[in-house]
């Protein structure tokens, strides 16, 4: 199996097509949109991973006429089921954790990055399944091994089951259904109802799931910004020298009022501070990531290395850019456009190296730009 096939992932379909017809339309199944696929990721692995108390995951199953779940992080003996009782257990932002899953993202580099959100992974044992829902996100469901059934509806209007403690839709009505092999994927736009049951006892499906900031988001979070940049000064209080006695005192006068609006209509901000919000709104990394600082290293001793080994971005690591813009992990990295090409490459295909490419002073311009981001855990040399 290779990695580096050009959007083989999409079957016969192109991206072009794919980005037309399908994203964010409609469902699209693609057979073998990978062939001979064994997955290196194992239940095991995600049993290990689901218990460390930085991952956030789910064990779900319908047992007393209820769906129940629990959320990790879990105990190893939590996994000591039995094969025949139907469950489930999902593992958000594996690609944290495994640099395949990481380098599994590069099948979806047909869309940005910036819409990106994980790549989750699900084991259920025989008939296990998480009930019919939908999602607000769009998603590919790839069945990495064993078989699951995936059932969709073509309705608009769902009703929900108000008891259930996870979202479960109560009147689903399946319009098709197929059963997935390993290497099969399933693509669904965001809001079509889907029911996934596994049809045998090793079902792995990794769902590549996509990130949409909402309206209330974007405009509160810009209010944030705004504060937070705000170069008013405190000590610029109001002031009344011309004010005239009023018949009622509970009354606010209009001079007041025209005053106020006008510091009001002080607020202001370009295309400039636009990027900057969005920049640092779309990098923020998830809520709970931990990046471990290195050991401290000299410059030189940094730009030794950059020299010979290749420089990644830890793959909790947001870096996205807007022209010669960079930001990373929520902050705006400061750089000479002579260097923008560099960090372009560092943030597209998330690794670079100088080896044979920089001169002395170059060497040194970028080992000043890049030692920040070594040092707060960003990025890091692959041994
Ligand atoms: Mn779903």
């Amino acid at each position: 199996m290779r990695l580096n096939r050009k959007n083989h992932i999409l079957g016969k379909i192109s991206v072009d097509t794919f980005l037309k017809k399908y994203w964010q339309k409609k469902p699209l199944l693609i057979r073998n949109a990978i062939e001979n696929f064994q997955s290196p990721i194992t239940e095991k692995d995600l049993f290990k991973i689901a218990q460390d108390e930085e991952t956030i995951s789910r064990l779900i199953e319908y047992r007393n006429d209820m769906w129940q779940v629990k959320y990790g992080p879990f105990k190893k003996s939590e996994f000591l089921r039995k094969k025949n009782s139907p469950w489930t257990v999902l593992v958000q932002n594996i690609n944290h954790h495994f640099s395949f899953a990481n380098s599994f993202l590069n099948f979806f580099k047909f869309i940005p990055y910036a819409r990106l959100d994980d790549l989750m992974v699900s084991y259920a044992t025989k008939k296990g399944s998480v009930g019919p829902h939908f999602d607000s996100y769009d998603v590919f469901l790839f069945q990495a091994k064993g078989k699951r059934e995936w059932k969709i509806s073509a309705q608009k209007k769902f009703d929900l089951d108000k008891k259930s403690a996870i979202k479960i839709i109560t009147n689903f009505k399946s319009k098709n259904s197929w059963v997935l092999n390993p290497g099969d994927m399933l693509y669904l736009p965001p809001n079509i109802g889907h029911w996934g049951i596994s049809h045998s006892n090793d079902c792995l499906t990794y769902s590549i799931g996509f990130r949409a900031p909402d309206t209330f988001e974007i405009q509160s979070k810009f209010l944030d910004f705004i504060q937070d940049n705000l170069s008013a000064n405190k000590k610029d209080l109001y002031k009344d020298p011309n004010l005239k006695l009023q018949k009622n005192p509970a009354e606010i006068n209009s001079n007041m009022i025209n005053k106020i609006q006008q510091i009001i209509n002080q607020l202001r901000w370009n295309k400039n501070s636009i990027h900057t919000f969005i920049g640092q709104l779309l990098t923020d990394p998830i809520e709970n990531a931990i990046f471990q600082q290195p050991k401290p290293i000299s410059l030189e001793i940094f730009k030794k290395n950059l020299s010979k080994k290749i420089l990644e971005l830890n793959p909790k690591t947001r870096m996205l850019f807007i022209k010669n813009s960079f930001y990373i992990n929520g902050e705006f990295i400061e750089t000479d456009k002579k260097y923008a090409k560099y960090l372009r490459q560092l943030a597209n295909d998330r690794k670079i190296s100088f080896k044979t490419t920089l001169d002395k002073k170059d060497l040194n311009a970028l080992g000043i730009i890049l030692l920040p981001l070594y040092r707060s855990g960003f990025v890091d040399f692959i041994q």
